[in-house]
């Protein structure tokens, strides 16, 4: 009797009936093969004629390649961001540029570009110049700055010059809410090394951290669930010794108060996430990173969000979203430049 009750409980339960989850018919993202362009440190789209179709930029040996002729640079390429000002179809190429390698004495000075060459709209001379977010936010150009050694600033920049908002030590990546709180996203915390975060700049002033991996290397965001409240993609997992411990994490932040929090993408063969950009296609969300070392697109599937390699890059090239005739494309720096067209797989 014993040995048979051993025998029973030993016995392995049946095996349970497979659950189709993945069969939901969820649209495959495809690429297209990747096309050669020129040779590029940097890239950069705008609709400048405002056809529907966004011009392709391009940097290369401190001049600016752009579908209206070329622009002798004055400082390193850092940023850039097109839409158009005055809510039309012409976008605007907003740009900046500061200091490296090459120029080490260049002032942070931001562009702006249309189909004329680019006019010089703000710059600042301190003793870091180095501009570290660039976006548009409501049709408003927002931008975070290095102020000194420490201190990052952002805020607007507007016909009146740079309005500041916030200022946080090595806040470099910063977004603006419409009630007045600015998220802010610190790569290091108060000391040397030390930890980063994220944080809820508060309109009273108050200041509220939320959860995340270690230091903030880049904010993205939309509205991915459409409920109207802006959500925050963030890229976190920074750590000072980042070759050994960085953690190229994309964690989402449901708004408005991101305490609905999760992990979406951890890149396997990068340690950061620098870039981040939000497109749409077929009206599902779809999301580029540029990591340190590859390119990927996330969509989402019937098990939830997919990682798709577009393309391995050096660790200073980046890709872009590029709107076109035929829907959207990505576009990647390198030698040369590649660009990928993007579509959906509807079976
Ligand atoms: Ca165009
Ligand atoms: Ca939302």
């Amino acid at each position: 009797m014993t040995e048979l009750l051993l025998l029973l409980a030993c016995a392995p339960d049946p095996a349970p009936a497979p659950v189709a989850l993945g069969a939901g018919g969820t649209p495959q993202v495809v690429l297209g093969a990747a096309i050669p362009w020129e040779d590029a440190t940097a890239v950069a789209v705008a609709d400048v004629d405002g056809d529907g179709e966004q011009e392709r930029y391009r940097v290369l040996d401190s001049v600016l390649y752009g579908p209206h002729g070329t622009h002798p640079l004055q400082g390193a390429w850092q940023k850039a961001v097109a839409f158009p000002l005055d809510g039309g179809s012409h976008e605007e190429l907003f740009f900046a540029t500061g200091t490296g390698v090459k120029h080490r004495d260049s002032p942070v000075r931001v562009y702006q570009a249309s189909e004329a060459s680019p006019a010089l709209l703000w710059e600042r001379d301190g003793s870091r110049d180095q501009l570290t977010d660039l976006r548009e936010v409501d049709g408003r150009l927002w931008l975070a700055a290095f102020e000194d050694t420490w201190q990052v600033s952002g805020g607007w920049l507007d016909r009146e010059g740079f309005q500041e908002v916030s200022r946080a030590r090595m806040a470099m990546a910063q977004l603006p809410l419409r009630d007045g709180r600015v998220v802010q996203g610190r790569l290091y915390g108060q000391q040397p090394k030390s930890d980063g975060s994220l944080v809820v700049h508060e309109a009273n002033g108050e200041e509220r951290p939320l959860s995340g991996r270690r230091g903030v290397r880049s904010i993205g965001a939309g509205d991915l669930d459409a409920d109207g409240h802006v959500d925050l993609l963030v890229a976190d997992g920074w750590h000072y010794a980042y070759g050994e411990h960085g953690l190229a994490r994309l964690g989402l932040y449901l708004g408005p108060d991101f305490t609905d929090a999760r992990t979406l993408a951890v890149l396997p063969r990068d340690y950061a996430i620098n870039n981040i950009e939000l497109a749409t296609l077929a009206g599902r969300p779809l999301v580029l990173l540029s990591g340190s070392h590859t390119v990927q697109l996330l969509s989402q599937d019937d098990l939830g969000w997919r990682l798709t390699h577009v393309s391995d890059i050096r660790e200073t090239d980046q890709a872009v979203f590029r709107r076109t005739s035929d829907g959207v494309s990505v576009l990647v720096s390198g030698d040369p430049a590649i660009e990928r067209a993007v579509s959906l797989d509807v079976q």
